[in-house]
């Protein structure tokens, strides 16, 4: 005769819980045994992050923003949680199978997500596994040892039954040695952290500390003409950061090539730097938006080492491959002689990590999904025919030219201020034409133009601002920008999806009396 339950009930789930945090825990330290193998958590994220529809994506980037992976990895941490308590409480109601039967199904999954990591081979699998066995295991033993002091028997008392308090301690114990051999498994994980790397590397010359703009480039109001590299947006699929040391570090550049080449970190430095300020424009950047940014990068030019391989006839695109998998593609006809870097250095320091240490590419004028591959490892010559890089299967456009754009800095939306004197200031890109004009108007008044610093390049944004006498009342401020070839930013909006947004960008600001 038996309880048809644990008393109490939420015994079971707990169990789970613990279970389950357990085999996490030990598949995270197995993971950490080796440099390509991940826990499951992170491989499962890494699929959820390929497979997700696009307009799941561009709204998680627009309520979480750069915290789109940590929103992504909580999720996932909540839905493991709820699927291991479910097994744990079946498993306390006798249905031990169909808990197995879910431990089989999770070890399923994180196989398969593990086996979709770039580059994986079989033994991808092995930390899921272990882990999975883990769980099953937790599990039987605590049905086992439960049910070896008639936990389970007909008409237990209730609220003193002996087992209980040995078992509510046991759980706690397990608790916390998953919590420790998480612990472990990620200390064993940061041996291969790239960090050390990063500060032993030597920049070969004119890399000296963070650009100081010049007066004449910067108006205020505006935001900072270079963009701290610790303020700089960063975008991309790597649930966590590619850690690529520089001394195995390798480039190579192959497809359609008379000769392809390899280099390594230090051939790279060895070919002599050059530096050139580009602004690098995210495509799902909104109206008014921050992923854009301008920094000074140091790298050897594209356009010469392509020279150096041959570009065979034919070929149409350029492929940057990353470690992880990711790629970006633009046209061999984008090189028309502006500043394309292969980056090694951003805004006089080495790559930081989280944009792509130690190799990246930087492309003017063309949006960072189609150019700005991080953590580059390849560089193919191929044909857009034969090629689709990571974003066109999930609906962006294979080509992508960065549009006109024009953000107003200051004052913020519904920003409060006193009236009198103030700097309406912002930024406005057009790469890698350039902007030669920025207009505001308040409310539905004419076009004026603003107060425009002087160009630095035309791969850069521009500043400008206009000193308003401002007046009590609501007002709504809208800008515009002009290109280089006289063309007006459209007021037609579109949105991220294909290719980039276009319209205005306005603000409404509450001017009070003082
Ligand atoms: N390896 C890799 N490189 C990548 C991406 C990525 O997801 N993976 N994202 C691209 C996108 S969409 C942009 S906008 C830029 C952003 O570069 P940042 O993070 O240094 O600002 O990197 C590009 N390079
Ligand atoms: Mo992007």
């Amino acid at each position: 005769m038996h309880n048809t339950h644990l008393s109490p009930r939420w015994l079971g789930g707990v169990t789970g819980l613990v279970a389950g945090a357990l085999g996490i825990a030990v598949a995270t330290l197995v993971a950490g045994t080796r440099r390509v193998w991940r826990s499951p958590v992170l491989d499962v994220g890494d699929r959820v992050i390929d497979n997700v529809p696009v307009w799941l994506k561009e709204l998680a980037i627009s309520w979480f923003g750069t915290n789109d992976k940590i929103a992504l990895l909580v999720g996932i941490g909540f839905t493991l949680a709820l699927f291991a308590g479910l097994l744990g409480h079946l498993a306390s109601i006798g249905r031990m199978r169909v808990a197995l039967a879910g431990v089989v199904l999770f070890a399923l999954i994180g196989s398969w997500s593990a086996l979709g990591e770039s580059g994986s081979s079989l033994s991808f699998v092995i930390p899921t596994l272990i882990g999975s066995l883990v769980v099953a295991a937790a599990l039987i033993g605590a049905r086992r040892w439960l049910d070896a002091r008639g936990a389970f028997d007909a008409s237990p008392t209730e609220d003193n039954a002996p087992y209980r308090r040995t078992f509510i301690a046991g759980l706690g114990a397990t608790a916390v040695a998953a919590w420790g051999v998480w612990f472990a498994g990620n200390r064993l994980e940061g041996r291969f952290s790239a960090a050390g790397s990063r500060n032993n590397v030597q920049l070969a010359g004119g890399a000296d500390g963070p650009p100081i703009a010049p007066a004449e480039i910067t108006r205020e109001g505006a935001a900072p003409f270079y963009t701290p590299n610790a303020d700089f947006y960063r975008i991309d699929t790597a649930l966590v950061v590619p850690q690529v040391p520089a001394d195995s570090y390798r480039l190579r550049v192959t497809g359609m090539v008379d000769n392809p080449i390899e280099l390594t970190y230090e051939d790279i430095q060895a070919r002599g730097l050059v530096e050139s300020d580009i602004t690098l424009t995210c495509v799902s950047n909104l109206i008014g938006g921050g992923l854009v940014g301008t920094a000074r990068w140091q790298g050897i030019r594209l356009d010469e080492l392509l020279e150096e391989a041959g570009v065979q006839a034919g070929a149409d695109q350029i492929v940057g491959r990353s470690v992880d998998g990711y790629t970006c593609g633009f046209p061999v006809a984008a090189l028309d002689g502006r500043d394309a870097l292969v980056a090694v250095a951003m805004n006089g320091e080495p790559l930081p990590l989280e944009h792509g240490f130690p190799v990246r590419l930087i492309v003017p004028g063309i949006y960072g999904y189609a150019s700005a591959t991080k953590w580059l490892t390849e560089i193919e010559v191929t044909t857009f025919d034969q090629f689709d890089h990571y974003w066109v299967p999930r609906g962006y456009a294979a080509l992508a030219p960065i549009k006109m754009q024009t953000r107003i800095d200051s004052p913020r939306g519904l920003d409060k201020i006193d009236a009198g004197q103030f700097a309406i200031g912002g930024v406005a890109w057009a790469q890698p034409t350039g902007i030669s004009a920025v207009q505001i108007k308040f409310d539905d008044g004419p076009w004026i133009d603003t107060d425009i610093a002087d160009e630095l390049n035309g791969s850069t944004w521009r500043q400008w601002n206009h000193i308003w006498d401002a007046t009590p009342g609501r007002h709504t401020i809208t800008a515009r920008a002009i290109d280089q070839n006289g063309t007006i930013q459209t007021v037609d909006r579109d949105e991220p999806l294909p290719d980039g947004v276009t319209g205005h960008h306005s603000v409404v600001v509450l001017v009070s009396d003082t």
